[in-house]
């Protein structure tokens, strides 16, 4: 039984808890239709809250109680309290052990959360609140304890049996069962736990570390998948390197492991010494993975390793902190990937998500700070602001301190809260005490939600030779928030003058300039100018704000040309872009076809022709802002017509460049081995997307030209390219987008991280993927309904990915949706929550569909014994 209502919880309610856990010690007994879990603890009175020695509250959920022991003797039923997901003892003294044995089943475990099964093998998921579906526990970040873990099982069926640490023994029983017992030195917290036992193939490698210890490196999956792990692996040693280089912080046992599971709910899991990954993010070779993949991988599991550190050594005192692991987490392993590949594009990759993305939850229903002030379902809190937004915010602070000082900033917060449980409070106070800048007013940024906006205006007075830039900054409203306080915000600019060039900003001659706008608004004023400049604002995307800035379209074309910061000259593009499919969307709701202006036409023919332009960021300034972004910027949202708007200019775009692109496409051919390095993958990106271009006019040699690219294609980036452009065409045949389909089907059914994404192109095509075509796909035998890759490749697909027919105008695509939601919540909350983002924005859209929209939430919401993942979401979306 749960709650009647679920109820929320406030930072400001924060305690300290009653005891300590300092030694758990777990024997797991795995069997195959359930799991005895023997739980010993080292319990011991918190010292700072007095002298009596209250009841003891540990928190359990779907647990069958099989004994309690205090030191040694075991308690009657009427000794304890068993609620209904939790566990109340008696205390008679300071310090005691407690034992607890409880049966659990792993196999029946369908919400991927705690111990379960997934093909075949035991795994664990325990952040944030797993642990408490293992055992009876003090289940909150800031209570660690040193972990030692025993587990048997059959040996034939899980000859591999992992958990954190060290394995320090090990034996046999008669009956073919096997144990293995892990120790794990380092103090953690329970969300860190973790355990896998299976049938498992290892590759391994070693690292010596920069002291000289040597690492010994392994990583596990099923024996079909093992040559699909030497990029992760190189991708680990190239973390660890990279850590040591840039913020001195070495590894620190004897052994670092990953397991690739395929049933997982997120992207990959840092608990300590056992990383447990989602396939889709170890695994990669050249005829499964695009170069995406490997990107992704890369990144992940240096996300990961960097946890080691930043979360695990210092870990969050309460999950209000969550930013404070995964803000600094997610910009370390930016700069990382910024390192080993295109800085630049990495910055315009981050900011599309922060602006397409992220100030869309900022600006929806369930907006909040980075450091939430209350939540009902932590689960939900693992959001693009808490991560994308927290980067920035960390991004910010190095800003403003320098890189210098923010690197003693680190050091002093690692070396003050080595092995503690801290907060975000902590971490500023550090990169404050380190650089003697005062942060004070830049704290604001961890309280208030919303996306605050800059208005920018100018005046050149040509007599006195003076340019004066007025900012003044602002924040919309957000739930539970109708006021904010002014930002500290770092404004990077530049001046251009009417060649083009930056003017020298100081005596030193510096063209760029930190502005710190901190007032509501604030005028700069510049000496000496001849002429009036072009202002480039927020160069680097120096703060996650919006910017309004008068710019005329010529402007806008000036700066694509000229800007010297590439991700301003890749912005410019994007705002004119937008601006004339604008012009569409309102030439279509009046009912008229409104013409094309020219300008972007032929600043994207100045892009093509740009040859000393690099060929990854000329790739991203060929892409036009996603149907996503568009309705992110739209006042009401008419999805129709921002896809038919788009599709126009992109047709446009091909006509009026087809030599180019097509001369583009052959001049970028690769030849010989595949290499995921930046340079080849630049090569790939820019042509597919001339191909993307090309097929989308209507001339058969084209369209075979995405044929001709599939069936000799010698790699899956160019095959799952080309794939998408003949799906994706309204003139490809479909007889031809059938047989390709088959085709991938019959090379691939076996491997079920490239199926994913047959999926996904299927539920994301405009034409492909109807409603009923996805309908067909749930049927199909690649498909698993229990496996959360499939559902966001399928469902997740087709409802954040297929604008055109999710929002067809029927609103059968949202019921559809919440059909979905409600059936999967009582298997998978937190991946229900996860599918239903895209119905939270309802409020956006323009009538007729914001209706649909609210009525599918609503029956979600009449729905008795919600989750509280999903009540959380639906309440507060209505
Ligand atoms: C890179 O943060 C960036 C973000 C929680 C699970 C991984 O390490 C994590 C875990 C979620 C959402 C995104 C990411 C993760 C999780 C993630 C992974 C790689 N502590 Br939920
Ligand atoms: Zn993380």
């Amino acid at each position: 039984m749960k709650d009647a209502q679920p109820r929320a919880i406030y930072l400001k309610d924060y305690q300290a808890p009653d005891y300590w856990i300092d030694t758990t010690d777990l024997t797991f007994d795995l069997f195959e239709d359930h799991a005895l879990v023997t739980s010993v603890l080292g319990v011991r009175r918190n010292e700072d809250h007095g002298d009596e020695t209250p009841d003891l509250t540990l928190v359990g959920i779907d647990l069958e109680l099989v004994s309690v022991y205090v030191d040694g003797s075991e308690l009657t039923a009427e000794q304890y309290i068993l609620g209904s997901e939790s566990l109340t003892v008696p205390v008679a003294s300071r310090a005691f052990s407690l034992t607890v044995v409880t049966r659990i089943r792993p196999q029946e475990n369908t919400s991927l959360e705690g111990l379960y099964k997934s093909n075949g093998m035991f795994c664990t998921q325990c952040e944030a609140e797993g642990f408490r579906k293992i055992t009876y526990y003090l289940d909150r970040p800031d209570v660690m304890s040193k972990f030692t873990t025993k587990v048997i099982a059959d040996k034939g069926r899980y000859p591999i049996l992992l958990s954190n640490g060290n394995d320090i023994a090990r034996g046999e029983f008669d009956s073919g069962r096997h144990w293995i017992t892990w120790e794990d030195p380092f103090k953690k917290p329970s969300y860190l736990f973790a355990l896998v036992g299976g049938d498992l193939e290892v590759v391994e490698d070693t690292f010596t570390t920069m002291s000289g210890k040597e690492v010994a490196l392994r990583i596990f999956t099923e024996s079909h998948n093992i040559d699909k792990c030497d990029h992760a692996m190189l991708s680990l040693k190239k973390s660890m390197k990279w850590d040591e280089d840039v913020y001195g912080r070495e590894y620190d046992l004897d052994i670092f492991m990953i397991v690739a599971v395929d049933h997982f709910n997120m992207g990959a899991m840092e608990n300590k010494g056992l990383n447990i990954f989602n396939s889709s993010c170890v695994l990669a070779s050249p005829d499964t993975a695009t170069d995406a993949s490997y990107q992704r991988v890369e990144a992940i599991v240096a996300h990961e390793y960097f946890h080691n550190w930043s979360g695990n050594r210092v870990t969050c005192r309460d999950w209000f902190q969550l930013s404070l692991k995964e803000g600094f987490t997610v910009f370390r392993d930016a700069e990382f990937s910024a390192d080993m590949n295109s800085r630049g594009v990495k910055r315009i990759e981050d900011a599309t998500v922060m602006k397409t993305a992220q100030f869309a939850e900022d600006a929806g229903p369930m907006a909040h700070p980075i450091r939430p002030q209350s939540f009902i379902e932590i689960s939900n809190f693992y959001t693009l602001t808490i991560y994308e937004k927290g980067c920035e915010v960390v991004r910010m602070i190095q800003t403003i301190v320098g890189k210098d000082n923010f690197r003693k900033g680190s050091d002093l917060y690692f070396d003050r809260h080595d092995g503690e449980a801290a907060t975000c409070e902590d971490f500023v106070k550090a990169m404050e005490d380190a650089s003697g800048v005062d942060l004070s007013q830049f704290r604001n940024w961890y309280n208030q939600a919303g996306t605050p906006v800059i208005a920018v205006t100018d005046r050149f007075d040509q007599d006195s030779g003076q340019y004066s830039l007025t900012i003044g900054q602002s924040c919309p409203a957000t739930p539970g928030q109708d006021t904010k306080l002014p930002f500290h915000i770092p404004v990077a600019i530049a001046l251009l003058d009417r060649e083009g060039k930056a003017l020298p900003l100081n005596e030193a001659g510096a063209t760029e300039q930190l502005l710190h706008v901190t007032a509501a608004e604030e005028t700069w004023t510049f000496e000496g100018l001849a002429e009036k400049p072009l202002p480039s604002i927020l160069r680097n995307f120096s703060a996650p704000v919006r910017v309004n800035y008068d710019y005329s379209r010529e402007d806008l074309v000036f700066l694509m040309k000229y800007d010297s910061d590439g991700y301003n000259r890749w912005d410019a593009g994007q705002r004119l872009a937008t601006a004339v499919i604008e012009d569409l969307v309102s030439g279509l709701l009046k009912g008229e076809e409104a013409e094309i202006d020219s300008r972007l036409i032929e600043a994207f023919g100045v892009v093509l022709a740009d040859d000393k332009l690099d060929k990854a960021v000329k790739e991203e300034m060929l892409t036009l802002p996603s149907q996503a972004s568009l309705a992110e910027q739209a006042e009401e949202i008419h999805p129709l017509e921002i896809c038919e708007s788009r599709s126009r200019v992109r047709k446009a775009i091909a006509a009026a460049h087809k030599d180019k692109l097509l001369e583009l496409y052959h001049a970028l051919e690769l030849k010989g081995e595949y290499r995921p390095d930046a340079d080849d993958i630049a090569k790939r990106t820019l042509r597919n997307t001339c191909l993307g271009y090309l097929v989308e006019l209507e001339d058969d040699s084209l369209q075979q030209l995405a044929e001709d690219q599939y069936r000799n294609a010698s790699n899956m980036t160019d095959l799952r390219s080309a794939m998408s452009a003949a799906i994706n065409s309204s003139y490809q045949s479909q007889e031809t987008i059938n047989s390709l389909l088959n085709d991938f089907l019959g090379r691939y059914k076996d491997d079920s991280v490239v199926m994913d994404s047959w999926f996904m192109m299927q539920s994301g095509s405009p034409s492909l993927g109807t409603l009923e075509h996805v309908k067909a796909l749930l049927e199909h035998e690649s498909f698993d309904r229990t496996s959360p890759n499939k559902l966001r490749a399928l469902i997740g697909g087709f409802a954040s990915g297929n604008m055109k027919q999710f929002h067809s105008g029927t609103g059968e695509g949202y019921e559809f949706l919440a059909d979905w939601i409600i059936t999967l919540d009582k298997q998978n909350p937190q991946t229900a929550s996860r599918l239903m983002t895209p119905l939270t924005r309802w409020k956006k859209y323009e009538p007729v569909r914001r209706e649909c929209m609210r009525k599918a939430l609503e029956r979600i919401k009449a729905v008795p014994d919600l989750s509280t993942d999903i009540y959380e979401v639906v309440t507060k979306s209505l």
